[in-house]
């Protein structure tokens, strides 16, 4: 873990058995909560507004603005879901988080849903990582114990059961409204929005969703105020965050920086693109965020900086491609996976991201002509808005935006009759 500031949310990863209570603790845990719990919730809600925290699951909404939209005449129970279903393809930030300090997401889950007066808290952890479920049940039991969850917390008059829940490897389950029907026990599919979960969410009662790393950020924010908060990043994308570097780069790991750092910063501190090769393409975050280049060294890593390129900060998980990978190949993959994830719900994904992969297998093996890349951009074009849900417009991404900045290595595919691409060497045709 490094970090270009003082660090903020990983600042106690390093301490030994940083996950139990007692260490959380010397490092000020729970201090938050009791400052939250002597405040009006609406105060709670209102420095979390200040404070200019962005949701960090990939959309970027405004954390306290989405608490603000429950609506606290309706007399039925609120919830907190926590949404750490994490399944982006090179996503990798909340993992880390809830192994390392776990108690910072469920000191954040407490303050969070008394803010929005909820009465139970979910935390829905994808199923295939048993090691975070038992880490996480670990620090809610720990938390129980020591008076920070159940009845009367802390003396406050409040009340919160907090329950840790395993989906079951589905990417879709990671939309938020599919994450509800699962969570409800129902096969996740999407649900039509509006409502937005705010004001019907789980068994149809107002919900707050948010990811892990929003959630996490609130105890500092209580601590600290929503001005040192907001004193990081930039204009409209404010504090600090996490930034997942891998693939071909020296270093990779979870870099801790304000919101606004570019690229080149990142791979100066993670040691650079591996020795001998140069970088060739990248994703801002994840692969529903349309591929980058080594033009975009310069852009600021924020919503609107990346967002001016044609591209998406989304989940920050900047996977990093030299010279030796084929960008169709990869494109390939992730399509794939894209189709074998879409829930079948609507057409345009179910049936598009099928015929995208047999596009794109073609041309890859050397078999495809130059009129499958326009149907391939005609496709995407009517996948594209089409779709119910994200997962759709996810999967045309890497397609379109790898054909605006690569299309001759789409052309030197059939030209060549098969990939021409030599991995071993340091340039990309053979
Ligand atoms: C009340 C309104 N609430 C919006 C809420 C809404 C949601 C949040 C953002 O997609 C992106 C997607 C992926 N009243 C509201 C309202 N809300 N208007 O605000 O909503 P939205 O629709 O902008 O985005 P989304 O559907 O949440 C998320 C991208 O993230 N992504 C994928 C991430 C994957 C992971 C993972 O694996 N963990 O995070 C990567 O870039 O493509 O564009 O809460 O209810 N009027
Ligand atoms: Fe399901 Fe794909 Fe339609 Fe989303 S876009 S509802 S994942 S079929």
């Amino acid at each position: 873990m490094t970090s270009v500031l003082t660090p903020v949310l990983s600042d106690n990863w390093d301490q030994i058995k940083s996950w139990q209570l007692n260490s959380y603790q010397r490092s000020g845990g729970y201090d938050a909560l009791r400052k939250a719990l002597a405040m009006q919730p609406a105060d709670v809600v209102a420095t979390v507004k200040d404070s200019g925290l962005r949701g960090r699951g990939g959309a970027g909404f405004p954390t306290g603005m989405k608490w603000s939209f429950i609506p606290q005449d309706n007399p039925k129970p609120k919830y907190l879901v926590v949404n750490a279903d994490e399944s982006e393809p090179g996503t990798c930030k909340d993992i880390p988080l809830m192994m390392a300090s776990p108690h910072t997401l469920v000191e954040g889950v407490i303050i969070a849903s008394y803010a929005i007066r909820a009465s139970a808290a979910f935390i829905y952890v994808r199923g295939e990582v048993l090691h975070v479920i038992r880490r996480l049940q670990q620090a809610v039991q720990e938390a129980k114990d020591a008076g920070y969850i159940g009845t009367n917390i802390l003396g406050s008059g409040y009340d919160l059961d907090v329950i840790v829940h395993a989906g079951a490897g589905a990417y879709i389950c990671g939309e938020e409204t599919a994450l509800l029907d699962s969570l409800e026990g129902r096969r996740g599919q999407p649900r039509l929005r509006p409502p937005f979960p705010a004001v019907a969410g789980l068994y149809g009662c107002p919900t707050v969703i948010n990811n892990v790393e929003s959630i996490a950020s609130v105890p500092v924010i209580i601590k600290n105020g929503a001005d040192w908060f907001s004193s990081m990043g930039t204009e409209k994308s404010k504090g600090m965050t996490l930034y997942s570097l891998s693939g071909h780069v020296t270093r990779p790991g979870q870099y801790e920086a304000p919101l606004g750092i570019t690229l080149r910063e990142l791979l100066d501190l993670a040691g650079g693109v591996r020795a001998g090769h140069q970088l060739k393409f990248w994703t801002p975050g994840g692969s529903s965020t349309p591929l980058l280049t080594s033009e975009h060294l310069d852009v600021p890593l924020d919503y609107e900086g990346v967002g001016s390129v044609g591209s998406m900060l989304g989940t920050k998980a900047l996977q990093i491609f030299d010279d030796s990978v084929c960008v169709v190949r990869s494109v390939l993959r992730w399509t794939e996976f894209y189709k074998h994830e879409s829930c079948g719900k609507c057409t345009p994904c179910r049936e598009g991201t099928w015929w995208l992969v047999q596009i794109l297998e073609r041309l890859e093996q050397g078999k495809g002509s130059e009129e499958d890349l326009e149907t391939l951009l005609d496709l995407s074009e009517n996948i594209l808005g089409r779709s119910f849900c994200a997962l759709g417009d996810g999967a045309t991404a890497p397609i379109t935006s790898s054909i605006q900045h690569f299309k001759d290595e789409y052309l030197a595919h059939f030209e060549h009759g098969g990939c021409p691409f030599d991995p071993m060497a340091s340039t990309v045709f053979a």
